[in-house]
This record gives structure tokens, C-alpha cells and sequence, in this order.
């Protein structure tokens, strides 16, 4: 299947931050793996002027996400720390990209890009009506993003050579992306896109 990119198209590249590198404290096996691939496409969308939206976790110290404080996860991506920012080789454009903080207020935790955020605002604004969405983890922020995106009446890419999971039980990530493909989205690589 070849995909032409227009300008109704906008890329999201799922929170690639330290903490979610294999040697950060919520690792996620062969993450690191995955950059070279997501920069060409992040290269590819910014040479055609589509927008490039890049999620983070954005988590205070005392998050409600945190084992000791309700949830099931070592803390990680705490704000303003070297395990939050992106991984040094991530390629970021400096023009027509956007930063989208998640799971930033203590009570309230955010496995999707448009819970608790502008996201789906500024899509909106530009006119984007399909979403490629690639990152980690798949399992957990990069479903939620393209469920939340299917939701919301997108049209949803996932870039099956640009998303790793953590798969806490084994198979995780494969039954995450067969609910994505159930509900609607698509599966596609590097060379299916034009
Ligand atoms: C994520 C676990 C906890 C993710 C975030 O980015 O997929 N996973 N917080
Ligand atoms: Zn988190």
C-alpha cells in the first residue's frame, strides 16, 4: 500500500525520552533502535512543512502513576530531569513542531497524547484530518494516542518500523496493536509512504 503525505497529514512521535531507553528506569527493550527510522520520517514531514508533534511524560515527583503513591510504575520522567528529556539523537525540527506535556498534574495520569492536552486543538487548527503516530511505548502511550485519535475521527497510521513496547506480560504489544488495527487504524512502514 503506497500513502501519499498532503498537507491534512501531521506526524506524532510518542514520548522517546531517557527514562523509556533501555537503560533508563522504565526500559523499554530495543527503544533506542527505533530513532534512525523516526528521524527519517521526522525528516520527511518536516521537508514537506507538515506539522511534527512530539508527546512527553511530564510526571511531578509524587505522581499518582508512581509505586508508593497508587500506581504500578517506577518513577520516571519526573519534569525537569535528565531521564524526561528527549533522547540526545532524537531528531527535533525547530520549526512546525510542537511539544506535548502529559500525566503533568499529580492526581491525574495520561497514557495518551490527548488526555489533558491541547492536542487535538492545535490538530484541529491546522486542518489535519490523518495522524502517523510512531514511539513507545506501544503497549501503553502509543495506544492510547491512536485510540484516542480514532476516537476523535482521525484517520490513524501506525509506523510499524517506528514503535517499540514494553511488554510487561508477554504479548502485550501485539494485543495492543490488534485492538488499534480492530478499531480502525492502519499499519504502515517507511516505504509505503510517498
Ligand atoms: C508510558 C508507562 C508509564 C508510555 C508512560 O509512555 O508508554 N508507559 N508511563
Ligand atoms: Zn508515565
Amino acid at each position: 500500500m503506497k500513502v501519499k503525505i498532503t498537507d491534512l497529514d501531521a506526524l506524532i512521535i510518542v514520548d522517546m525520552q531517557n527514562d523509556f531507553m533501555p537503560d533508563g528506569v522504565l526500559p523499554v527493550k530495543d527503544a533506542d533502535k527505533i530513532i534512525p527510522r523516526l528521524n527519517e520520517y521526522i525528516k520527511m514531514f518536516e521537508e514537506k512543512s507538515n506539522p511534527v508533534f512530539f508527546t512527553r511524560d511530564w510526571h511531578p515527583e509524587n505522581h499518582i502513576s508512581f509505586k508508593g503513591f497508587g500506581g504500578i510504575w517506577p518513577p520516571h520522567c519526573v519534569q525537569d530531569t535528565e531521564g524526561a528529556k528527549f533522547h540526545k539523537d532524537l531528531y527535533i525540527p525547530s520549526d512546525n513542531k510542537f511539544i506535548i506535556s502529559k500525566g503533568d498534574s499529580r492526581d491525574f495520569d495520561a497514557y495518551s497524547g490527548f488526555q489533558g492536552t491541547i492536542l487535538n486543538d492545535l490538530l484541529k487548527e491546522r486542518g489535519i484530518k490523518r495522524l502517523f503516530v510512531g514511539g513507545v511505548a506501544t503497549d501503553y502511550c502509543v495506544k492510547n494516542t491512536v485510540l484516542g485519535g480514532l476516537n476523535l475521527g482521525y484517520q490513524v497510521f501506525v509506523l510499524e518500523d517506528g514503535i517499540k513496547g514494553v511488554d510487561v506480560n508477554e504479548g502485550d504489544s501485539e494485543k495492543a496493536l490488534n485492538l488499534m488495527l480492530d478499531k480502525g487504524a492502519t499499519l504502515i512502514k517507511f516505504e509505503d509512504i510517498k
